[in-house]
């Protein structure tokens, strides 16, 4: 067998997705998502003029062998435009291997090490009664963990609130700027954790979102503000560039860190993994090199008590959760799944086999992934530029978004 075509398809059901899809000479086919929220047209021509044309003739059982290729092959390794092609293909390759084989991906894997794959759900609020009604209805769907965030008073437009029924923060061409209170928040968070503690009880399992907010020492005071609250995790407190920064923070807070949703590849979470500066690994199928990349950061992980916590934001398409669902039934160290579920256009883009049920999600049970995307569905929504929001402190100093 054969790869004897390669396209990109880039579409825009309500939001901008990349998706590769590969055809072989024996007709069967596998779909990887190439989605980099505000970044996706870099993507696309990474694929289109760069990897597709090496594709072609190759045999699409070889994994392991085209990954290398593409990685080693490049000379330039790594960051998120080349890794995010790479994982486009490394996860199409999966889908055609489990076709081949007649078996969903999570059998290749090694197959099922739990009965289903535990999912978060995002509670927002513009205050925190409105926070609580939104925390009610994921109980209520049966959820077993939330995200929960809050506008503290006086800031508007923060990452990770929505009124809208969909959280999309990836809207103008250019930028949004949105304003920053690093005091107002931290004097703000630990009385959303007291609100829904005192109402849902001790057994729903919490996290939280920094979005890269805070200085080493500020999010170590945070994390000790927030230990009555036994949060499954404290979420990219600091920009993880300096991986070494979390020594600060691990050294005065037992609360536990979830870090790597912008990670793509091992080398980025080398230290924070093999010295359990943290505690859950955030990255994910799309972002750090496909099905084979990630499956080697989780099992670096496994050898040092950290658990996965895969990035999982409509920004990543259903092509990416179905990847993910594989990969977190199979391994042994799997902690929790984020999940936001997409819109009913997105869904009927990429008809998808994956459920939610009692608060677990559950991939599916076809052979392969399990998700295709419809392309002349996908056609009538062509792709509009659309840039994730920045931030700025209050006197106008660029801040982390
Ligand atoms: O802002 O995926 O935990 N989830 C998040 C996301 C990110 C977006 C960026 O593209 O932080 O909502
Ligand atoms: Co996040």
């Amino acid at each position: 067998m054969r790869i004897a075509s390669a396209r990109v398809v880039v579409c825009s059901p309500g939001r901008n997705f990349v998706t590769l899809k590969i055809e072989t000479d024996e007709g069967v086919t596998g779909v990887g998502d190439a989605t980099l929220n505000g970044r996706e047209m870099a993507v696309a021509a990474y694929l289109t003029e760069h990897v597709i044309p090496a594709l072609i003739g190759r045999d699409p059982a070889r994994i392991e062998d085209t990954w290398q290729y593409l990685y080693r092959g490049a000379y330039w390794r790594r960051g998120p435009v080349t890794m995010s092609a790479i994982a486009a293909v490394d996860t199409a390759l999966w889908d055609i291997k489990g076709k081949v084989a007649g078996l969903p991906v999570y059998q290749l894997l090694g197959g099922r090490s739990r009965e289903g794959v535990t999912v978060y759900g995002h509670a927002n609020g513009t205050s925190v009664p409105s926070l609580l009604e939104s925390v009610a209805r994921f109980v209520e769907q049966g959820y077993r963990a939330v995200r929960i965030q809050a506008s503290p008073p006086g800031m508007t437009d923060i990452y990770g609130i929505s009124t809208a029924p969909i959280y999309e923060p990836a809207s103008s061409a250019i930028p949004s700027e949105t304003i920053w209170s690093t005091p107002a928040y931290l004097d703000f968070i630990p009385s959303i954790f007291a609100a829904v503690r005192a109402e849902f009880g001790p057994s729903l399992r919490l996290t939280h979102d920094v979005h890269h907010r805070l200085t080493p020492i500020e999010a170590a005071r945070l994390g000790r503000a927030l230990e009555p609250y036994a949060l499954t995790w404290l979420e990219d407190p600091v920009p993880a560039e300096s991986q070494e920064a979390y020594r600060l923070i691990r050294q005065h807070t037992t609360t536990p860190l979830a870090v790597g949703e912008v990670f793509n590849s091992i080398w980025d979470a080398s230290t924070l993994i093999s010295e359990q500066l943290i505690d859950y690994i955030r990255a994910t199928v799309v972002h750090a090199g496909g099905i084979t990349h990630l499956r080697r950061v989780f099992d670096l992980a496994a050898l040092h008590h950290v658990r996965t916590g895969s990035h999982g934001a409509t920004d990543l398409s259903p092509v990416c959760m179905s990847a993910a669902l594989h990969l977190d039934l199979a391994i042994p160290n799997f902690g929790l799944q984020e999940y936001m579920p997409h819109s009913a256009e997105t869904d009927a883009v990429f008809p998808h086999g994956y459920r939610f049920e009692a608060g677990y999600l559950h991939p599916s049970e076809e052979p392969g992934l399990g998700v295709d995307i419809d392309e002349a569905e996908a056609a009538r929504y062509p792709y509009r530029a659309a840039s994730l929001p920045v931030a700025r402190l209050e006197d106008g100093t660029m801040h982390n978004w």
